[in-house]
């Protein structure tokens, strides 16, 4: 049986590309596999946050991922600064990556965009915490959107690095896992992936919108002013509409080429009002169930405290033989 590892920023609430590109898989992987699942505080604060949410989000994420159908006992779901063995091999991942390696990662491109000189020196080494996220547990399978495969590249050779320097084969290799509907693009702006840091809240789906408020944002979505194409080609140069056919196909789990099988030709608002009401039906009972859970926070906090205790006896035997690898004394 693999480990899995999956993380997700406490740094809002989760929105459809989390669901589409994350979520909705690590319910499914609960079935096959051993699941740890990590709500990432330490790289949320990469990019500055404000404690009071950061505490508040970091219980909303709970109860999104509780809703979704994260199962906690057979499972593992914890706060990542609760087990410190993360940021201790993160430190020594710091000390073998290479400053080139992290140079080529294009996440830190786009957030950094032209002022990077002013980002925390904690974007920068961003993908070596996550490299020691998996490996604090030598998980083999990673479920991540399409904008995290390059980061899973750079673990793998992180983990051969360490091996080859150290001479041993400590780490194992990481397998990502990536779904069909592994980008979900803005609302805004279908070449900007949607995130829970975009400053307009039109341009995402979060997991507790309520259907007239998902009404709202798809009828609101950007499109052009032609009738959907009936062929997938005809979506090639059209980012925003290919996304709303992707996001339709995806929650309705029919490939793109049958829903403009079914649409194609029409204008787009009897498509938005059914891609609407499709969204709408996804996200109902996810967002009812989470404002349950909400209404019992000392819940939430005891099923995070437990993850933890969890999480930490099997984090501390392998970061400490990795220290002991290194030449620290314990
Ligand atoms: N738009 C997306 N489409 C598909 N998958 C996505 N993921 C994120 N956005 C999309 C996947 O969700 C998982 C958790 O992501 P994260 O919250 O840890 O980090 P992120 O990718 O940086 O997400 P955001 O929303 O853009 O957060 P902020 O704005 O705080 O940086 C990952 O598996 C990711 O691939």
């Amino acid at each position: 049986m693999k480990r899995v590892f999956s993380g997700i920023q406490p740094s809002g609430i989760p929105h459809l590309g989390n669901y589409l590109g994350a979520i909705r898989n690590w319910v499914t992987l609960q079935e096959e596999h051993e699941c740890i699942f990590c709500l990432v505080d330490l790289h949320a604060i990469t990019v500055w946050q404000d404690p009071k949410e950061l505490q508040e989000h970091t219980l909303q994420q709970t109860a999104v991922l509780l809703a979704a159908g994260i199962d906690p006992q057979r499972h593992i779901l914890f706060n990542q600064s609760a087990v410190s063995a993360h940021a201790r091999l993160a430190w020594i991942f710091n000390c073998v990556s290479r400053l080139g390696w992290l140079n080529r990662m294009t996440q830190f491109k786009d957030k950094a965009g032209k002022n990077r000189e002013n980002h925390s020196a904690g974007l920068y080494v961003y993908p070596n915490l996550m490299a020691a996220d998996i490996l604090t547990y030598k998980a083999t399978l990673v479920p991540v959107g399409d904008d995290q495969k390059q980061h899973i590249e750079l673990a793998n050779d992180i983990a051969q690095k360490f091996n080859h320097d150290y001479g041993t084969d400590f780490f194992p290799q990481i397998e990502p896992f990536t779904p069909p509907a592994a980008r979900v693009m803005s609302l805004r702006d279908g070449t900007k992936k949607m995130s829970k840091s975009d400053p307009s809240e039109q341009s995402r789906i979060d997991l507790t919108d309520d259907a007239d408020t998902i009404a709202q944002k798809v009828r609101r979505a950007k499109t052009d002013s032609d009738p959907l194409p009936s062929e997938t080609e005809g979506l090639a140069e059209r980012p925003e509409a290919r996304n709303l056919v992707g996001l339709y196909a995806a929650v309705s789990s029919t490939p793109p080429e049958q829903v403009l099988a079914e649409f194609g030709g029409q204008g787009f608002g009897t498509f938005k009002s059914a891609l609407a009401d499709r969204l709408s039906t996804t996200i109902g009972p996810i967002a009812d169930e989470t404002r349950r859970l909400l209404d019992d926070r000392s819940h939430l906090l005891s099923v995070l405290r437990n993850g933890a205790d969890r999480a930490r006896a099997i984090a501390e035997p392998i970061v400490t033989e990795a220290e002991q690898l290194v030449g620290f004394l314990r």
